[in-house]
């Protein structure tokens, strides 16, 4: 069963709203790989995304202490964070800043370091590459140092996971993509990703750390940062919907996505962490839609059968370089980690506009 509804958070600055979906309540993955969990300890940068706060709940759920990194002096989802996951402990630092995540490490002390901060926007990646670069790249070789130099100084064992990314298959080699496919990438995230996903196998060949990575597809949720395609389409459906908007622009809708559930994708990474020998992993559903077929579920969703008098195309939104068609065999995780995706697209769709008509109702006071 799942259940969603729209939380408003206000703070000094600004409203941000946020759909609580912590109400969701997985049916566990693979109870029988379970380690004794008792107050294990876990550290997630990247704690104010989309997943970071999926991942928490489910730590949280399984008996875990959580400390999350959550960086500036004032970030405005700090507010949100204490509100949806008050049990996370939340500690400051910048993947930029290896001493920020040193003593991060120290307060933490964590048995599992789950490594999802980035700069995660790929289009934003070709107008700031450097700073990607060095948040989506070099931050994640401080990440695997931070970890390095903890354990050689306490002894404390930590097993590491890297959020790599399909983004990194770019120009596909292979279709479906597994983890033999060859990476190309076409985005300065796309490389970026690949320099951290590298360098977090060289990490476990060079110094035998339980570091492994996970190469996940496109997953998505009512917690979808709204400059993201699926959010950007279900927020503007729910609007048009309810009136408040006439139309919606984007760019490349004959692009192909492997969609799934980021509820379901958390459970992946924290089962690749209960696994004797690190690995590397592909987490995807196995079927791909392009943008045209998002539209038509969301749309549908409201009751609009032909969507195109709403849509239409600008040049902004289109990519210097695209990566057109992305859809994943995860036939190791599901061998290995008897993981599998349990939300299906049109399912996935109707929870995000759903959750938007009720955010948009809950801002406009309908
Ligand atoms: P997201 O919602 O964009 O969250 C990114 C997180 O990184 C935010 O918490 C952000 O903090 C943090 N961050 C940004 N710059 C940072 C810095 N300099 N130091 C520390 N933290 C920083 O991303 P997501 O969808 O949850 O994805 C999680 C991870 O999986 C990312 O690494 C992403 O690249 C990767 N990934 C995502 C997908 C997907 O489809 N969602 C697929 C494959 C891989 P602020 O809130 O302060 O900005
Ligand atoms: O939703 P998107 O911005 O996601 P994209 O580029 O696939 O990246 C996401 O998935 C990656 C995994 O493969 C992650 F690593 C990454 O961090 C991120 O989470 O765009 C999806 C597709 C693209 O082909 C884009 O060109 O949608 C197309 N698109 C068409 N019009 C648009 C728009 N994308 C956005 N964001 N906005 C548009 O107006």
């Amino acid at each position: 069963m799942l259940r969603f509804s729209a939380q408003r958070v206000s703070s000094s600055s600004s409203t941000v709203t946020v759909a609580d979906v912590s109400a969701w309540s997985p049916e566990p993955f693979g109870r029988e790989q379970e380690r004794n969990t008792t107050m294990k300890r876990a550290f997630i940068t990247g704690i104010t995304g989309q997943d970071g706060l999926y991942l928490a709940e489910l730590l949280l759920s399984k008996g875990y202490k959580v400390f999350g990194l959550m960086r500036g002096q004032n970030n405005p989802k700090r507010e949100l964070l204490e509100r949806v996951i008050p049990d996370v402990e939340i500690l400051t630092g910048d993947l930029t800043d290896l001493s920020s995540l040193m003593r991060a490490m120290s307060v933490a002390k964590p048995d599992e370091f789950y490594n999802l901060g980035a700069i995660s926007f790929v289009a934003y990646s070709w107008e700031n590459a450097h700073l990607t670069s060095e948040v989506t790249g070099m931050g994640v070789l401080n990440a695997l140092e931070a970890v390095r130099l903890h354990t050689a100084a306490t002894g404390q064992q930590v097993r590491f996971y890297q959020a790599s990314s399909s983004e990194m298959f770019g120009k596909v080699q292979t279709v479906p993509q597994n983890e033999d496919t060859l990476l190309w990438p076409r985005s300065p995230y796309g490389v970026a990703k690949v320099y951290g996903h590298y360098m977090t196998i060289n990490y476990r060949e060079s110094y035998g750390m339980h570091a492994s990575s996970g190469v996940l597809f496109n997953h998505e949720s009512p917690r979808r940062g709204p400059e993201f395609v699926t959010r950007k389409v279900t927020r503007a459906v729910a609007r048009i919907s309810l009136g408040l908007q006439d139309t919606l622009t984007l760019g490349n809708i004959d692009a192909q996505r492997d969609w799934g559930f980021a509820g379901d994708y958390v459970e992946a990474m924290w089962l690749m962490l209960q696994q004797d020998e690190p690995d590397d992993y592909v987490i995807s559903t196995g079927e791909t839609q392009s943008i045209r077929v998002l539209l038509d579920h969301a749309f549908a969703a409201v009751g609009i059968d032909d969507w195109t008098p709403y849509v239409d195309f600008d040049e902004q939104f289109m990519r210097p370089a695209e990566v057109d068609l992305l859809v994943g065999d995860a036939s190791k995780a599901k061998e290995k980690l008897g993981w599998e995706p349990r939300v299906k697209f049109p399912e996935l769709v109707s929870m995000m506009v759903e959750a938007d008509l009720r955010e948009q109702k809950e801002i406009a006071g309908l």
